[in-house]
Formats: structure tokens, C-alpha cells, sequence
């Protein structure tokens, strides 16, 4: 009877009249949560959801996954390639064949004319490893470029870096089950409730259960800050210092593990010499900690049974990104804590592919963790791929952030563009978009016609989305799941395998190589390379990965064979018995000076301009700007900013400002809040003509990865009437 709570909550939820519950992997951050995609009697996907059995997610999504379904009809999308003379002219449509004849002349007429660096190619942490990988053939062993890099400069780089200078392989060594063993985390520059929720709820379920201590180190009050038991709320671009004096405290009182030192790493003596000078009471005065705090969070750390660290853009994206990672891993090492439960350096990944780049791609190497400067692995992949070893270069080129600068200078004219949007996640976009005017050729390929960078090129090719093909992500634990195809690709798009096939077929080089268009034919050729080295995916196959809800590597042949379970595979590396991938097996305790060379607030600009995500939108919003249930909650450029700062300058909620930085100015709307301190703004990256158009982006020496969190701007007030014509404008959704 339809009585009571019925009558007074008449909400009925319409039916959908799903058919058919399809496997997938969610396509936004580098989680790795397990998807269902539920389509109706015409095929037409209509809801999603997560996968109960999955041990990522246990049935869970965030408010990103939970509306992916309505990506693939979302508006913007590319249909057909287009290809012009000039930017100033109008598209022409073209067929695919005759879009890649074009882009591959104009590639063999740039290389000929100016040499084979003089065409770079800027890749992406969002595609399938399928993809990856044989993008990486095509531009190592076809095209033969070595400015080849991917936007994981701007995200993972100085992970990376930092995991090679302290373990000698770059592996994230830990998993999401360390939650559930450690007895004391800290979180640095990492705001998982927004950007990573399946893990936040990971943790905080684990927390819950065995109330270890959340240390949360942000300059800002996040949402995970707000719920941790100490909030260091650190000057921005210090860590560094708090690193060296938190290790001052542990070697000055004893806390540290000497036989774990002994056994397992070099340099301690160094690195010991350096943390002397750390000590908490100057240390303060630099990163803003008391010295107190500092004592406490050492004895806390360092007494804990098994601690573990993580972090995500406050550490990588700094002048001191590659050391801040290494200061994570000293602190794990001096105390022992890296491969046992609940002991480990975890690096939060960012891009649902991220890994998948790493590992595959050739970006900065050669597949599998590959390195171009070891003549055996050059050896290696020149035989599987039939190409002369002397046709791959002898050590790694330029970076991302490297080549944009090289446009300028004229050592580069042409540009591939992969799954990135430059013009507005690059620091400083001004400079960004006179150095894209200036190239002979730009090609931009992207699931999405409208993404700003395409109005400055030549080429566009139109990628099918997530779903519309198959094959493999790699989440943050090293995990490996499949993307299921659920539709067929939108209009004439085409997936980015097949369009780097194609590309191929057009270079002579390619005929005595294989170039497989079947994902799981390219996957063969993956697990056959990675048999051996540190990322053995060699027992895995999609169908065991789907039916483990993904796999971590390592998973051998040899553990595939002796029916060992996938589940009990990779789940942390450097392990108790195992070794660093160092000659000697050692692990490098590094010292780590602090240079103090980031732009800092002063009186003519004097708020720290700090930058990040929301939990509703995916960087520059090409897909979530798109979804009403994502956009509706930040549909335009805001920044957060303290209520007394504002009262001083007579600044009030929701008016309009504009912000100035030593580049360029923008205007966003005021959103008054605790959550940054008086000498801080705080802006989503999110927004195109926004807060980049402000970055400085200083390099991090090792990693070239953008300083984005660290800028000074002063902030003005404007006419609201002409501010709002100039926010509408830059809204381009
Ligand atoms: N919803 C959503 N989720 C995402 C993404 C997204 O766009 N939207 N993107 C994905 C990607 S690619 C990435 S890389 C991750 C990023 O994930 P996060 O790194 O967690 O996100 P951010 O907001 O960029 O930065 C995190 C924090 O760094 C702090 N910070 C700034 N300066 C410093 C400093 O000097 N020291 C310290 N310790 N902290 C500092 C900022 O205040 C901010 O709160 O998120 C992934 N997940
Ligand atoms: N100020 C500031 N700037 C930042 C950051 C910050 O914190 N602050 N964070 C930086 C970080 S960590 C990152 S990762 C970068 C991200 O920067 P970008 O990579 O430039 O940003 P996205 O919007 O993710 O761009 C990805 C593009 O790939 C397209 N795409 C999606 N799926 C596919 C596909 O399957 N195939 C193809 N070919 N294209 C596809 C999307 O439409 C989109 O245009 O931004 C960086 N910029
Ligand atoms: S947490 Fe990340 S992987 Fe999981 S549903 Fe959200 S965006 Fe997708
Ligand atoms: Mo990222």
C-alpha cells in the first residue's frame, strides 16, 4: 500500500530499461576504479556504476565516474579530420587517409629541411597503454624524433625523477591496502577527498577502523586537512626543509632504523651531514612549522610500527619537486618503512593513464622502463622492432616544458599534439600561444574539436573516446584493468591506436616492422617485452585482468603457470628480501640542500597565488565542462580568498576581480573563505584564460616539471559590468 513514507517522499527514480551491465575502467583520475556501463535495448548507454567485487572501488564512484556515461554524447566532439593552410583560414574537411598523407609529408618535409629533432611530438597521460605504446614505436623507431614527451611533465615528472635518484627505477613501491596497516600517515600536498574520493574513502574506512594518526601537510585547509589530527600548513615551496628537519629530529634522538640503513642503502653519512644544519628551531622560521610540531610529527613518524607518505601535486609541482620526493623516500628509508604493510612512499598518480605512460610509452626511454642511454636495451627493443639501434638517440630529449621554449628560438616547427590541451594547462599561455602561432605545422589530436588548442592548428584529428575502443590503464598501485569497448566510436572518429597506424603506413621505415591494429595483439607484444623486468605483466591477459577487476604488476608467466592468484601479484615492491634496482641492489640515501628560488610574495604583488582541482571538474574541462550534473556546481573561473584579506581591501563575496602577476592578468569571480590564509589566493587550473595566463612555472632543475603551486600577484578591483562581459567571453561552455 502506498501509504506514509511513500506519500511523503514521492520521488520515483524513472527507469532506464537497461539491458546489459558492461565492464570498463572509469576514464578520469588515475584511482582506478571498476565501472559498469549499463545500455539500453538500442545499445545507447544510459547509466553507470561501480563494480561490487572490485578491490579498488567495492562498488563506489565519485561524482565524475558516476556520470561518464553521458560522455559519449557529450557536446564538442570531433567527427571527421580537418586539415588548413593556415590557422586564420577556415576548416577543410578531409578523410582520414588524406588528413595522415598530409601530416606525414609535412612531418618528412620539416625533418628533411631542418633535421629530425625539429618535429616534436607531446603526448598525453589519458590514452590506452595500447596506444601508448605504439605511439612510442612510431616516434622512436619510425619517425625518429627525440623531442617526444608527454603532459606527465606538468603531473608525474618529478615522481619519476625522484623514484629513480633514490630506488634507481622509477615504480610506485606501495598499494591502497597499506591503509589498512599503517600505523601513522602523512599526506603531502594531496587533497584526496577532491581529487582521489575512491582512495579518501579507502582510508578514512581504514582510519576509521584502527585510528592511525592523518598528518596532513598543505599550505591551504582541504577537505582532507579538515579532517586530519595535525595540519602543517606549510610555507609554499618548503617541504624540503621540513623533510631535512623532521630527519634532523629522527637521527638526533635515535629513532631511526640502523640495521634496515645498513643493510639497505648508501649515502648515509651524507645525508647526515646535511640534516645537521636542519635543526627544527631554524628550519621553522623557514617553512613556517614550529618547532614543536616538528618534534612531535618526527616522534610520531618514526615510532609508528609501519608508516607511509603520500603526495601528489603540492611536492611535484614545485622548484623543489624531484628533492621532495627523494625527501619522502629518505624519510622511509632511514626508518625502514618502504615495501612492508603499511610502510611505503606512495606517489598519488594523477591521469587515469599516467602509469600506463610511464611504463609504456618511450617518452623518456624505451618501453617497459627502458633507457635510452644502455646500449642493451637499445639492442633489445631495436631487434623486437626491427629497426637499426643507431636510429634511436643515445640519451633522452627535450622535455615538454622544454619544447614550447624551443618553438620560440626556432629549433622546432613542427608539433603533435596528443590528448593535451596546452593553451590552458601550461604555465604562462601568453608565451604558449606565440610559440604555437610560430610553427609551420601544428596537429592537434583530441577526442574533442573545441579544446582551445586547436584553433592554433593545421591538422585535426578527431580521437574516439575512453570506451569506444579497448585496452589497458594503469592505476596508482601498479594495477593493470581493461577498458571494455561499450559503443562504437562517435561519427568518423577513429581510435588513437589505429590513427598512429595510420600515420605509419605512410613512412617507408614501417613496412619491415609490425604495426598490429587488434589491442590485444599490441598487448602481446607488451608482455612479451616486460617478461623480466621490473613491470612483468607477462601472466596477465584481459580476460583474466576483467575477471580480477585488474591485475598489479609484477604477475609472471612462471606465477600465471603455477596458478599462483593474480590477487596475490604485485602489491608492493622492494619488499623485505627484495632488492633496489641500483647495480649493487642498494637503495641512495640523497642530501638535499634547499635553494630558495621561487617567485615570493612581495609589496608590489603580495599574495602567494596557489592553483589546483575541484572535485566536479577534470582539468581544462573539455569532458566535465560538458556534463550539466559536473558543471553546474563551478561553471565559472572563481578563487578563493581570506574574509579579513578581503575586508583590508574593501573586496566582497561573489564581485568580480582581477588578478595581476608579472605575465599577464585575469578576472575571476571572489569566493570568501578560511580555507586559504590572508596571504593566499587559491584558483582552479580548470579555467580556460585564467590562472595560467599568471603562472610562472619555474622548472624543477631534475624532473623540468612547472613550479605551478609557487606565484605573487596583487589583486584589483574592477568595474563589475565590464568583468563579467570579459568572464563570459572566456567561458567558452
Ligand atoms: N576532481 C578531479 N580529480 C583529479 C583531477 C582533476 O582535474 N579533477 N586531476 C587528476 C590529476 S592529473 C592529478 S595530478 C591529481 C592532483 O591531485 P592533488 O595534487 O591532490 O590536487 P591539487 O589541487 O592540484 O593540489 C593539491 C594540494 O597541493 C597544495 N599545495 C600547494 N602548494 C604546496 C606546497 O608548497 N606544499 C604542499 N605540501 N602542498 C602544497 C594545494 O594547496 C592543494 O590543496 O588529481 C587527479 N584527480
Ligand atoms: N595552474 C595549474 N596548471 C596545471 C596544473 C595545476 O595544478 N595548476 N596541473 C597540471 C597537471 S597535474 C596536469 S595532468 C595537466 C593536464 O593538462 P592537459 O592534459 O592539457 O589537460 P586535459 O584537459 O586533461 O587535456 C587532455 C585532452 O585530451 C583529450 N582526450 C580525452 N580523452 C582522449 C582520448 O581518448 N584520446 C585523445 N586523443 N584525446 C583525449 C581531452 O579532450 C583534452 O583536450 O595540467 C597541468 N596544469
Ligand atoms: S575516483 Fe577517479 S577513477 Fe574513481 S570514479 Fe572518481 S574519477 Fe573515476
Ligand atoms: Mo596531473
Amino acid at each position: 500500500m502506498l501509504f506514509g513514507r511513500n506519500k511523503k517522499n514521492p520521488i520515483t527514480i524513472a527507469d532506464k530499461k537497461i539491458e546489459k551491465w558492461s565492464y570498463s575502467t572509469c576514464g578520469y583520475c588515475s584511482t582506478g576504479c571498476s565501472i559498469e556501463i549499463g545500455t539500453n535495448k538500442e545499445g545507447t548507454p544510459v547509466s553507470s556504476r561501480g563494480v561490487g567485487g572490485a578491490d579498488v572501488n567495492q562498488g563506489k564512484l565519485c561524482l565524475k565516474g558516476i556520470y561518464e556515461h553521458e560522455l559519449f554524447e557529450s557536446a564538442g566532439r570531433g567527427s571527421t579530420p580537418l586539415i588548413r593552410s593556415d590557422f586564420h583560414e577556415p576548416w577543410n574537411e578531409a578523410s582520414w587517409d588524406d588528413a595522415t598523407g598530409k601530416m606525414a609529408s609535412e612531418i618528412k618535409r620539416i625533418q628533411s629541411k631542418y633535421g629530425r629533432d625539429a618535429f616534436a611530438i607531446v603526448s598525453t597521460g589519458q590514452i590506452l597503454t595500447e596506444g601508448f605504446y605504439t605511439l612510442g614505436k612510431l616516434a622512436r623507431g619510425v619517425i625518429g624524433t627525440n623531442n617526444y614527451d608527454g603532459n606527465t611533465t606538468l603531473c608525474m615528472a618529478s615522481a619519476v625523477s625522484g623514484y629513480k635518484r633514490s630506488f634507481g627505477s622509477d615504480g610506485p613501491p606501495g598499494c591502497y591496502e597499506d591503509f589498512e596497516h599503517t600505523d601513522c600517515l602523512i599526506a603531502w600536498g594531496s587533497n584526496l577527498p577532491e581529487q582521489h574520493p575512491i582512495i579518501y574513502w579507502r582510508m578514512k574506512e581504514a582510519q576509521e577502523k584502527r585510528n592511525f594518526p592523518l598528518i596532513v601537510v598543505d599550505p591551504r585547509v582541504t577537505m582532507l586537512a579538515q579532517n586530519a589530527d595535525m595540519h602543517l600548513t606549510i610555507t609554499p615551496g618548503t617541504d624540503v626543509v621540513l623533510q631535512n628537519s623532521l630527519m634532523h629530529v629522527i637521527l638526533a634522538e635515535g629513532l631511526e632504523d640502523q640495521d634496515y640503513i645498513k643493510a639497505n642503502t648508501n649515502g648515509f653519512e651524507d645525508l647526515k651531514k646535511e640534516v645537521e644544519k636542519y635543526d627544527p628551531t631554524s628550519a621553522a622560521k623557514i617553512c613556517g612549522i614550529d618547532e614543536d610540531t616538528i618534534r612531535t610529527v618526527a616522534r610520531l613518524y618514526a615510532n609508528a610500527g609501519a608508516a607511509m607518505n603520500i603526495w601528489t601535486m603540492g611536492i611535484n609541482q614545485s622548484t623543489h619537486g624531484s628533492d621532495g620526493v627523494v625527501g619522502l623516500n629518505n624519510l622511509s628509508l632511514l626508518t625502514g618503512n618502504i615495501g612492508k604493510k603499511g610502510g611505503t612512499s606512495l606517489s598519488i598518480t594523477g591521469q587515469c593513464n599516467a602509469m600506463g605512460t610511464r611504463e609504456w610509452s618511450s617518452c623518456s626511454g624505451l618501453p617497459g622502463y627502458r633507457a635510452l642511454e644502455n646500449p642493451e636495451h637499445r639492442e633489445e627493443i631495436g631487434k623486437f622492432w626491427n629497426v637499426d639501434p643507431e636510429f634511436f638517440p643515445k640519451k633522452r630529449g627535450m622535455a615538454q616544458t622544454d619544447i614550447f621554449p624551443a618553438i620560440e628560438t626556432g629549433a622546432i616547427k613542427g608539433v603533435w599534439l596528443v590528448g593535451t590541451n596546452p593553451m590552458t594547462s601550461m604555465p604562462n599561455t601568453a608565451r604558449i600561444r606565440k610559440s604555437l602561432e610560430k610553427l609551420e605545422c601544428l596537429i592537434v589530436q583530441d577526442s574533442y574539436q573545441d579544446v582551445e588548442t586547436t584553433d592554433y592548428a593545421h591538422i585535426f584529428l578527431p580521437a574516439a573516446l575512453w570506451a569506444e575502443k579497448e585496452g589497458c590503464f594503469t592505476n596508482t598501485e601498479r594495477r593493470v584493468n581493461i577498458v571494455r569497448k561499450i559503443k562504437e566510436p562517435y561519427a568518423d572518429t577513429k581510435t588513437d591506436l589505429h590513427i598512429f597506424n595510420e600515420v605509419a603506413k605512410h613512412f617507408d621505415q614501417s613496412k619491415k616492422m609490425t604495426f598490429p591494429y587488434k589491442p590485444a595483439d599490441v598487448f602481446d607484444e607488451m608482455r612479451h617485452l616486460s617478461k623480466g623486468q621490473l613491470v612483468d605483466i607477462s601472466g596477465m591477459t584481459y580476460d583474466l585482468i576483467e575477471k580480477n577487476r585488474g591485475i598489479q604488476w609484477p604477475y609472471t608467466e612462471e606465477q600465471a603457470k603455477q596458478g599462483i592468484a593474480p590477487v596475490k601479484g604485485g602489491k608492493r615492491l622492494y619488499t623485505e628480501d627484495g632488492v633496489f634496482c641500483y647495480p649493487d641492489g642498494k637503495a641512495k640515501l640523497i642530501p638535499l640542500p634547499f635553494v630558495d628560488n621561487n617567485e615570493v610574495p612581495d609589496e608590489k604583488y603580495p599574495f602567494w597565488l596557489n592553483s589546483g582541482r575541484l572535485v566536479e571538474h577534470f582539468h581544462t574541462r573539455t569532458r566535465t565542462g560538458k556534463i550539466g550534473n559536473n558543471n553546474k556546481f563551478s561553471p565559472t573561473a572563481f578563487m578563493e580568498m581570506n574574509p579579513d584579506a578581503a575586508m583590508e581591501l574593501g573586496i566582497t563575496h561573489q564581485s568580480y576581480v582581477r588578478l595581476v602577476s608579472r605575465r599577464s592578468d585575469a578576472v575571476v569571480m571572489v569566493m570568501l573563505t578560511q580555507r586559504v590564509p590572508r596571504n593566499m589566493v587559491f584558483v582552479p587550473f580548470h579555467f580556460f584564460d585564467c590562472v595560467n595566463r599568471l603562472t610562472l612555472g619555474l622548472l624543477d632543475p631534475h624532473s623540468r616539471q612547472p613550479a605551478f603551486k609557487q606565484a605573487a600577484v596583487r589583486i584589483e578591483k574592477i568595474n563589475q559590468e565590464e568583468a563579467a562581459k570579459i568572464n563570459k567571453e572566456a567561458r567558452k561552455f
